[in-house]
């Protein structure tokens, strides 16, 4: 294993930062009432699960209903499916922010529950999590077709239709898994399974502002391949493939479990280092460099790269003018010789009469 390190990155602020902070206190006050309304059972498996999300569940129900479900819970526990939480319908907003279930399952007539509007909610948000009704009126085709028009899946009568109903639970949830795994394979990059540029541009967007909000500073390396057209000139298509992914693997090699290894065009690449100042970026970047020329690639021998390196809030405090700066160092490192590092210059130098 490399270690690029030249003291230890600020992890445990990294970690500590509140994820749900833009919904301030109101979300915890709301939070609290929801799990004092469940049974004491309930609120200790929701307070296990808040403190576990890591669940090897077969998938997770939201409950919204004013009534003890517990045969209802009990059958699809024993399909392995968790029921992350019994709500209300009015608490029903925020136990689905809280709970992040494959499914919801509600109760039509639940206190203070629009089903028209949680299914618009359900729907506008980024995991259009599905639902399903189920109460004791009849499921019939009035009953079924309203749930439908409403938004929802379907409408099933309880408890006569309870193996129904836990039938089409497993298979939303296995729906929903798969579009959950499909997403998160659109994120990456299929010829060397590093993140892409989309998943850069998302961790940077996250580690510029916290920046903004904690002053924890972090560090954008730009990496380009020196002369990779040539390598496949003279060794082949594939063999420059090999030096992608051996290139690839160094930076997963050296990337921390908050940084950012992508692969952002054909033989360039990107490293953010999080809650690193640019200082120390430069010299991890240095580390990355000598050792990329120090492993030669199986066919073609020694390769080398190139490396921009600027920082936040050193040479930009946004996305963009992050990325623009370490892009023009980079462009520096190929200009002055190439198989270098060059560092982006601090804002101020840039700002007229300063
Ligand atoms: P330099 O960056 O040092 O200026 O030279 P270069 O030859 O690496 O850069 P240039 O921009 O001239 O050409 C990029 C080369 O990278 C040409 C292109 O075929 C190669 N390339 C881009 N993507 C891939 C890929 O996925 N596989 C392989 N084998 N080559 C690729
Ligand atoms: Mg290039
Ligand atoms: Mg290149």
């Amino acid at each position: 294993m490399l270690n690029l390190d030249v003291a230890p990155v600020a992890q445990s602020i990294l970690v500590c930062a509140p994820a749900l902070n833009t919904f301030g206190s109101p979300l915890q006050l709301n939070l609290k009432f929801f799990v004092s309304s469940l049974t004491p059972d309930m609120s200790a498996h929701v307070q296990t699960r808040l403190a576990n999300k890591d669940s090897r569940s077969r998938g997770r129900v939201l409950l919204v209903t004013d009534h003890e479900q517990s045969t209802l819970i009990e059958t699809l526990k024993l399909k392995g499916i968790e029921v992350v939480g019994v709500s209300t319908g009015t608490a029903a907003m925020v136990s689905l922010q809280r709970s992040r279930p494959h499914l919801v399952v509600a109760n039509p007539l639940a206190t203070g529950l629009s089903i028209g509007e949680l299914a618009r909610m359900l729907e506008q948000s980024d995991n259009g999590v599905p639902l399903v009704l189920a109460g004791e009126a009849p499921a019939n085709h009035t009953n079924r077709l309203a749930a439908m028009q409403e938004g929802a899946f379907d409408y099933f009568e309880l408890p006569a239709e309870i193996d129904l109903l836990v039938k089409r639970s497993e298979q939303l949830i296995a729906l929903r898994q798969r579009i959950e795994r499909l997403r998160a394979d659109a994120d990456i990059d299929f010829l060397t399974g590093l993140a892409n540029r989309r998943r850069l541009r998302v961790s940077l967007v996250r580690e510029v502002e916290r920046w903004r909000r904690y002053r924890v500073p972090c560090a954008l390396l730009l990496l380009d391949i020196d002369h990779l057209k040539v390598i496949n000139d003279k060794f082949g298509h594939l063999a420059g493939d090999s030096v992608i992914r051996q290139i690839a693997h160094t930076l997963a090699e050296v990337s921390r479990d908050n940084d950012t290894a992508a692969r952002v065009g054909g033989e360039e690449f990107a490293l953010l280092l999080a809650g690193v100042e640019v200082e120390k970026a430069a010299v991890a970047a240095e580390r990355l460099r000598e050792a990329i020329s120090r492993r030669l690639v199986d066919g073609v021998g020694r390769v080398t790269v190139s490396i921009g390196v600027a920082g936040c809030p050193a040479s930009g405090t946004a996305e963009r003018t992050l990325y623009a700066a370490s892009d023009e160092a980079l462009y520096v490192a190929k200009n002055g010789g190439r198989d270098r590092i060059a560092i982006a210059p601090l804002m101020q130098e840039k700002l007229p009469g300063v």
